[in-house]
């Protein structure tokens, strides 16, 4: 390796970004730039959010792992996912629209996004209270064409008994799943939520808590891989390949990285689930970007197609990286 740089940047949001956990209105991390003396770049996106379990020591790692492979599948001749997966390249993947806060949501909003394409909208719920947010999602259900579901997310929002409530009056909407229900996950209370509800449970943000016995005896159907916080994309293919072998769902999602993170994701999701609909449309969010985003269409994400991740900078002048 001949040089290795830190670009820091700043990425205000459009819109502020809800969860039961708080809200964010600018998006700060770093790209790692390895430029190796065969002249090839290789890069990663460092970007924590701790209050989801990237901590910084874990972005930093995702970050410098991102550029190693980046370099590596460039030798190969490869684009990322056709390395690390062993199957030719993918040409593009599903991903689920991502709304926001359901209050904050309107039925034409979600009209318009069922119109682009998108057939699993994703809505954070657990930020107002169960009987609030269960009106409005009867009202956007109603509102919403056939064909599409949503996917909801309470970010460990309510009780066992919030969350028993609110899943079962979920019961004939067309949900697609409920990502986190309880504030404090628990394995029984969790099989319990599961077997009541026809759609997918799934676990997120509490996986490092609930351990190894998630994967042993799987109380819900459904596991979100969030690359960065598994300190890299060769520990998340691991914790995917044994999630499978216990008979979970794998969905990889976003830790909201600017458009650099956000392809090394997509190649992840390509080579591990790629007939999943998974959680990288959060480019959107963003009001200028670190790089090129891949444009997504019809609710699918495409991949770059050429070596390595396929990343394409910005540039020192983007307004991402001004000072
Ligand atoms: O809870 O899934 C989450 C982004 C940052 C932090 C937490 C979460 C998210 C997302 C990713 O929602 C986008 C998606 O899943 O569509
Ligand atoms: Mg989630």
């Amino acid at each position: 390796m001949s040089e290795a740089d830190w670009l820091p940047y700043a990425l205000p949001l459009q819109q502020p970004w809800q969860t039961s956990r708080g809200t964010t209105t600018l998006r700060r991390g770093r790209l790692l730039r390895l430029r190796s003396t065969d002249g090839r770049t290789g890069w990663g996106d460092c970007a924590p959010l701790p209050e989801f379990g990237v901590d910084e020591k874990l972005a930093i790692a995702f970050a410098e792992e991102c550029a190693q492979l980046d370099l590596a599948a460039q030798r190969a001749s490869l684009p990322l996912d056709a390395w690390l997966g062993g199957n030719p390249p993918r040409t593009d993947i599903a991903v689920n629209a991502h709304l926001g806060s359901l209050l904050a949501v309107s039925p034409e909003t979600l009209l318009a996004c069922c119109a682009a394409g998108f057939t699993v909208i994703k809505l954070k719920v657990g930020i107002g209270t169960p009987v609030t947010e269960m009106e409005r999602l009867q009202e956007l259900a109603e509102a919403l064409p056939a064909g599409c579901r949503l996917r909801l997310d309470a970010n460990a929002a309510w009780s066992p008994a919030q969350a028993t409530t609110f899943l079962a009056a979920c019961r004939d909407l067309p949900v697609e799943a409920c990502e986190e229900p309880l504030c404090e996950p628990d394995l029984r209370v969790l099989a319990q939520l599961q077997d009541a509800v026809p759609f997918a449970i799934a676990i997120d943000e509490s996986l490092a808590r609930l351990g190894k016995a998630l994967l042993h005896h799987p109380p819900v159907h459904r596991l979100i891989i969030k690359p960065a916080r598994q300190g890299g994309l060769l520990a998340s293919m691991e914790l995917a390949l044994r999630a499978r072998a216990a008979g979970l769902q794998t969905i990889v999602s976003s830790a909201l990285e600017s458009s650099c993170g956000l392809l090394a994701c997509a190649h992840l999701a390509a080579a591990v689930a790629p007939g999943a609909v998974h959680g990288l449309a959060t480019g959107a969010w963003f009001s200028c970007d670190t790089g090129e985003a891949a444009p997504i269409e019809r609710g699918r994400l495409a991949l770059p197609g050429t070596e390595g991740i396929g990343f394409r900078w910005a540039g020192a002048a983007a307004p991402a990286f001004a000072p």
